[in-house]
């Protein structure tokens, strides 16, 4: 089990539609074990394949409170099949963006087929935070950021300071060692 890297703004990875899983095999319960390693590392609540590279429709989740036992969750080739019509609105992050927050308006129920880590079909009904959080991590499956659910002056100010932030940590990167 490994932490892997997380992609962060404004890597153009993230703008990737990831592929479905069409065999559910070692090599997806390796990756599967990687992304809750970095989840819990970073920490956060959930995960998709993409943040780490992989662009698989994989995503990993654990709505736990710090006091309670762990409830690690794995959703491959999740879709929303219904959403209510009735929005509520919650502050979301992302471990791609890190240290910034926003109020998302989205569905408050949602309907979600996926398959389990055994390749069982499932459908549930979501609500509450579980709903905002597979709504969040479904969008990263189609390259969808939640910034792109918030105003075009919020958004754009976010990537503005992400995209200086990654030239500079480029620049420091390439500056060569004095003697
Ligand atoms: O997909 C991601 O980037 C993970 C993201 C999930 C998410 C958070 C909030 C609303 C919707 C989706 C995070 O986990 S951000 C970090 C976070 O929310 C958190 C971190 C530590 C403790 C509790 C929450
Ligand atoms: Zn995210």
């Amino acid at each position: 089990m490994a932490v892997r890297e997380i992609l962060k703004l404004p890597d153009k990875r993230l703008r990737l539609a990831s592929e479905p899983v069409k065999r559910i095999d070692a090599g997806i319960r390796a990756l599967v074990d990687d992304m809750f390693a970095t989840m819990y590392d970073a920490p956060g609540i959930g995960l998709a394949g993409i943040q780490v590279g992989v662009a698989k429709r994989v995503v990993v989740m654990d709505l736990s409170k710090k006091d309670e036992a762990q409830k690690p969750r794995v959703f491959i080739n999740a879709e929303i099949i219904w959403a209510s019509a009735e929005k509520s609105t919650h502050e979301e992050g992302c471990l791609s963006i890190p240290e910034f927050y926003e109020e998302v308006a989205r569905p408050v129920q949602v309907k979600v087929k996926y398959l389990d880590l055994d390749g069982k079909a499932h459908e549930i009904e979501a609500g509450g935070l579980f709903a905002t959080c597979l709504q969040h991590e479904i969008d990263h499956t189609n390259g969808i950021l939640f910034i792109d659910h918030i105003s075009k002056l919020k958004r754009d100010r976010v990537i503005k300071k992400f995209t200086k932030a990654a030239k500079a940590a480029n620049k420091t990167a390439k500056k060569p060692v004095e003697a």
